[in-house]
């Protein structure tokens, strides 16, 4: 449940609860029309305008670091170097599942509870061929000045309890707009296509599900996860051999 009372901006300030993180004027307020001024449109448009705003903010730092992935990309296959991004996705958390995130941390659910709390509103995911790839890829990303590592979690070293493998970084980006600038954090989820295969398969069968998943099936798919680590290996141990030989 959407906490009414977290979300009501001041609207003097323009504030949820007393404090926000991205400062604005807010110049479509000031032309609504009389007849949908009262408090409540008000707000409506207001938080309305905000929340597009914030997104925006982040959809532009997706964009910046997808762009990045493409300049590389492209630089791999004018050199004909293998190159070790196989895939690249993204996506913005939808509100309901901000909400949600926010509500099972028992954190408020306020446009700046949202933005310092929540790591992952911006997600990108980046598939590569082989294990080795997926940290080369991540030490050429944050080589480059304007992305700064703020965390990691190497769920390949240390898989899941499910079995789930990926390599988590949150990375900060800075946005410009006209007059200001923003740094936005992003999560890079980096993954081999193995992994990525289960990764989406178990995700749909299990974790997102509201009903109780049967210990039997979680077994089931942690050798499943187990199977596809071994395959992966293997995989990278034959493109080794093979380089070897070329
Ligand atoms: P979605 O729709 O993919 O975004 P966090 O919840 O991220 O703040 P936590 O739990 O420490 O904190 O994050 P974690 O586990 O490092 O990463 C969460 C994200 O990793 C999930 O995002 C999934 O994308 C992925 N993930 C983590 N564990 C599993 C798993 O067991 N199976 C699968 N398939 N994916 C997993 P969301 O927000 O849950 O969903």
């Amino acid at each position: 449940m959407i906490n009414k009372n977290s979300n009501k901006l001041n609207k003097k300030s323009l504030k949820p609860n007393n404090q926000t993180i991205i400062n604005y004027k807010n110049p479509a307020t000031k032309s609504f029309p009389q007849t949908i001024a009262s408090e409540n449109n008000e707000d409506f448009y207001e938080m309305t305008f905000k929340f597009q705003k914030i997104m925006m903010i982040y959809e532009s730092a997706i964009k910046m670091i997808e762009t990045k992935l493409e300049v590389l990309s492209k630089e791999y296959k004018i050199t004909g170097q293998r190159n070790p991004i196989d895939s690249v996705r993204s996506r913005i958390k939808t509100p309901v599942s901000i909400a949600n995130k926010l509500e099972k941390r028992n954190l408020p659910i306020s446009f700046s509870s949202m933005t310092e709390n929540l790591c992952d509103i911006a997600g990108i995911r980046v598939i590569c061929p082989y294990i080795s790839d997926i940290y080369l890829a991540k030490d050429i990303l944050l080589k480059q000045p304007d992305i700064k590592l703020i965390s990691e979690k190497d769920y390949i070293q240390n898989p899941k309890e499910s079995g789930y493998r990926s390599l988590h970084i949150v990375v900060e980006v800075p946005v410009y707009l006209s007059n200001t600038e923003h740094n936005v954090k992003v999560e890079i989820q980096l993954r081999t296509i193995a992994m990525d295969f289960w990764a989406s398969l178990e995700h749909e069968l299990r974790y997102k599900t509201s009903c109780v998943v049967p210990e039997s099936i979680k077994k089931e798919l942690f050798r499943c996860a187990e199977t596809i680590a071994i395959t992966d290996r293997q995989m990278e141990q034959i493109a080794m051999e093979l380089q070897t030989i070329n």
